[in-house]
């Protein structure tokens, strides 16, 4: 592939880069050629409406006739909330499609590269697979496992610790910094906690436009995550949340996850928009990670989930291995050996018990550092 396609492969993966409302859909994006100049771009940007190849076609009108189309994913071929982009494509005389990777959707999955073929179209794939895979890393992981990607968001002390002993913990990182988390809250289906930390911080969990601004983020974008909002998931297993938590109060669904049955328990909540599911147990009564995590999959199509919970949460979803992603915020402060740590792993007891990461990013915000690892050995 020369290095025309390459950058045309890249204009399409960006268009449809930071769009936080595509979900559960994938995020794909379209560049449409002829004779070697744009005629027509686009992204996909809600459920329901247009495919990206369908906002670049009737951009690019009838000079699409004869053109190249560029897209990140395969073209569907199936009839969903929209009509298949195939179609679209053979109708508008497109002669050859280069995309970057497989629709993992087995509605799709080499489906839509035959119907192109068989109408006579050149097609070509993959081109720049790794940009989009990571791209839509969680709609291809719930496609394939029927699992969420899970990012675990961590904020420590450079000490790394998360909470003074007496669970004060605001704040150990800058504006800057938890202005970034809202990116992550924003790019996420739904935003996962314990009923511990809604008992002890009595968070929103939210996605505000005003301070996504303030990460860089336009303000139409902004205000389109904030129309969005993340499915907020609490982990209650004996319903304990009191119905007055903030919590509750902020637009965008509720979901409590509970452990089986709690249903004196649920008057309390018949006034309020919270949703309750019932999930298996494991000895001791605690909700199933597992069980959780798929049910957040298969109900409620979650692609990408950011888990924003206490150090024993945390550790349990990492020793479960339903967690893909850290991404840890460190404020540049001690907070001493009485403070909490960052994470409950208990049982480590030789080096060979680790818990292996491989860091992918380190930044620094405005005096805290970021940094992103995935986990292996899982
Ligand atoms: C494309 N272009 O821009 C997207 C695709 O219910 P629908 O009609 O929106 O279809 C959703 C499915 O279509 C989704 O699961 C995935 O397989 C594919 N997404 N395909 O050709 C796009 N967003
Ligand atoms: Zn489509």
């Amino acid at each position: 592939m020369n290095s025309t396609a390459v950058s045309l492969m890249n204009l399409a993966i960006n268009a449809a880069t930071n769009v936080y409302s595509t979900t559960p859909n994938p995020r794909v994006g379209c560049v449409i050629v002829r004779d070697g100049v744009i005629v027509g771009t686009g992204w996909h940007q809600k459920p329901g409406l247009p495919h990206a190849e369908v906002v670049a076609l009737r951009e690019a009108g009838e000079l699409a006739c004869g053109a190249t189309a560029y897209v990140s994913l395969e073209p569907c071929c199936h009839h969903g909330r929209t009509p298949p982009c195939t179609d679209a494509l053979i109708t508008a005389g497109v002669t050859e499609v280069i995309f970057a990777m497989l629709d993992p959707n087995p509605l799709v999955a080499g489906k839509g590269a035959q119907a192109l073929r068989d109408a006579g179209v050149k097609v070509t794939w993959p081109l720049l697979e790794d940009d989009a895979r990571t791209l839509n890393r969680g709609f291809i992981k719930r496609m394939d496992e029927g699992l969420p990607f899970v990012r675990c968001k961590l904020a420590m002390s450079l000490d790394g610790r998360t909470a003074m002993a007496s669970g004060e913990s605001q704040w150990i990182t800058g504006p800057a910094a938890r202005a970034d988390v809202q990116k992550l809250r924003a790019e996420s289906c739904a935003v996962l906690t314990g009923v511990n930390t809604v008992l002890s911080d009595n968070p929103g969990l939210n996605v505000r436009a005003e301070q996504l601004q303030g990460a860089d983020v336009s303000i139409d974008r902004a205000n389109e995550a904030a129309a969005r909002q993340p499915l907020r998931v609490i982990l209650d297993s004996s319903l304990r949340t009191p119905p007055e938590s903030k919590i509750l109060s902020l637009p965008g669904d509720v979901l409590f996850l509970v452990g089986a049955p709690h249903l004196q328990q649920y008057a309390r909540f018949q006034d309020s928009k919270a949703l309750i599911r019932e999930v298996p147990t494991v000895p001791g009564g605690r909700v199933d990670l597992r069980a959780a995590m798929t049910l957040l999959s298969s109900e409620f199509s979650c692609n990408e989930v950011l888990l924003e919970a206490g150090p024993t949460l945390g550790g349990a979803m990492i020793q479960a291995g339903l967690v893909d992603e850290v991404i840890i915020y460190i404020g540049a402060k001690f907070l001493g050996s009485d403070a909490l740590p960052l994470l409950n792993l208990p049982g480590l007891r030789h080096m060979s018990d680790h818990v292996g990461l491989e860091i992918v990013d380190v930044q620094g915000i405005a005096g805290d550092c970021r940094i992103t690892a995935r986990l292996i050995n899982r």
